[in-house]
């Protein structure tokens, strides 16, 4: 694990743009110390419980990535989720989620959600048995998830993670990540209005071990459904790679008056629908900033935002199949992105067998608030406050900079 290492930016493959550089200082202050609806930051797992004890914000939800983890203790209703994927280097690290504005927590159907005004963080987890087909076990879980954050206020998914164990093995006469797709595809087509282009960002990845996880947000307000030039929509892939396409999004763009999140959907190796590079750590990681990059620019041609205001939250997950690649792996994003970006390395298996890694991020910008356009109170409130605190939006572009130091929390 890396937060934002000493790497130096040695390429122009991201160009440095110098009016980011006063703006990104001032994205270091502590992340949870002013008003925000979400906010997400890998923190070590020794200091998860000082941080609960101490800090004033409201915890949504906690994402540990090994096996078997001391739960932290006074995380009371949170959700947490425990994933077999071993990190490659470092302190273990959780994922974890807060908000400032006042948390309420909900169990039902086995799922455990936490919410504010704005979102909701979702966990579940389903165990699979042996007379149950990983299509049907899904088909399942999505319809739950679906009903219980629709029936809390939040109908509108904007990000999904999903783990199971074996993602390439053969089950009854069809991959394991097929019949995935073939539940997910079932579910979220019965259920969403206008699908596919209201599909969630997505994540799919092969755990070592475990039960078929899932873990979500969802909003009452919808996101902007973003997907990437260089590659074909996951929702059209051809029926090569399986009996039902892939039902994701490659970015989900989150608005919100407390600062907006570009929720970037795993991103491999894959021009138009082909895997590239196979056998090829180097080049497809590469491949992989390309098509991270064109995702980002057309976000910001395509919906409004100006070139480059994203705010100084980034968060980065590298999932590698290999651990042999790891280190190959790591020697390019050192160099490739910026040194701020708070990166997780994580084994794991991708969907296809012949793609080695893949790359997921979370994006964040501030906004300049225009208090007139004010909805609720608790908006208001919140307007105010963002207001008072941040008369400046942090602004800079998601490119290479020489030496930013990393916020933490
Ligand atoms: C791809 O582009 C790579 O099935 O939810 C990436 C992100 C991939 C999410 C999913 C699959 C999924 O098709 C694989």
């Amino acid at each position: 694990m890396e937060i934002g290492g000493a790497s130096q930016a040695k390429s122009n493959r991201w160009v440095v743009d110098p009016r980011a550089w006063p703006l990104v200082r001032s994205a270091q202050r502590n992340p949870i110390s002013s008003i925000h609806a979400l906010r997400i930051a890998y923190v070590a797992t020794t200091r998860l419980e000082a941080l609960l004890k101490a800090s004033p914000s409201n915890f949504l939800g906690i994402v540990h990535y090994d096996r078997s983890p001391g739960e932290p203790s006074g995380l009371g209703a949170c959700p947490v989720v425990c994933l077999d994927l071993p990190q490659f280097t470092g302190p273990p690290l959780a994922e974890v989620w807060t908000s400032t504005l006042p948390v309420t927590y909900h169990q039902a159907e086995g799922i455990h959600c936490a919410m504010n005004d704005e979102v909701l963080f979702g966990a579940l987890q389903l165990e699979e048995r042996p007379d149950t087909l990983l299509d049907i076990l899904t088909h399942t879980a999505y319809r739950r998830l679906l009903v219980q954050a629709r029936a809390l206020g939040y109908p509108h998914l904007l990000r999904v993670w999903n783990y199971f164990p074996h993602i390439n093995r053969e089950s009854d006469g069809l991959e394991r990540y097929q019949r995935f797709c073939a539940g997910r595809h079932q579910a979220l087509a019965e259920d969403l209005s206008d699908f596919p282009r209201t599909l969630p960002a997505g994540t799919a990845v092969g755990t070592m071990s475990g039960s078929l996880k899932i873990h979500f947000l969802a909003a009452r307000q919808p996101g902007t459904h973003v997907e990437n030039p260089r590659q074909v929509s996951a929702y059209e892939y051809p029926r090569v790679y399986g009996p039902r396409s892939p039902s994701f999004a490659r970015a989900t763009l989150r608005p919100s008056i407390s600062g907006s999140h570009l929720l970037i959907a795993g991103t491999a190796s894959v021009v138009g629908h082909v895997s590239q590079h196979i056998g090829e750590p180097h080049k497809q990681t590469l491949e992989i900033l390309h098509n991270l990059n064109a995702l980002i620019t057309q976000t910001e041609q395509r919906h409004g935002i100006t070139c480059g205001q994203w705010y100084g939250q980034a968060l980065f997950k590298i999932y590698i199949r290999h651990p042999e690649h790891f280190t190959t792996v790591r020697g390019i994003l050192k160099e490739q992105l910026p040194s701020h970006i708070q990166v997780l390395y994580l084994q794991g298996e991708m969907c296809r067998s012949e793609l080695l890694l893949e790359i997921e991020g979370i994006l964040g910008q501030e906004k300049t608030i225009d208090v007139s356009q004010t909805v609720s109170p608790t908006r208001l409130r919140l307007q105010q406050l963002t207001t008072s605190q941040h008369a400046q939006p942090d602004s800079y572009r998601i490119v290479a900079s020489p030496d930013s130091v990393p916020h933490s929390l």
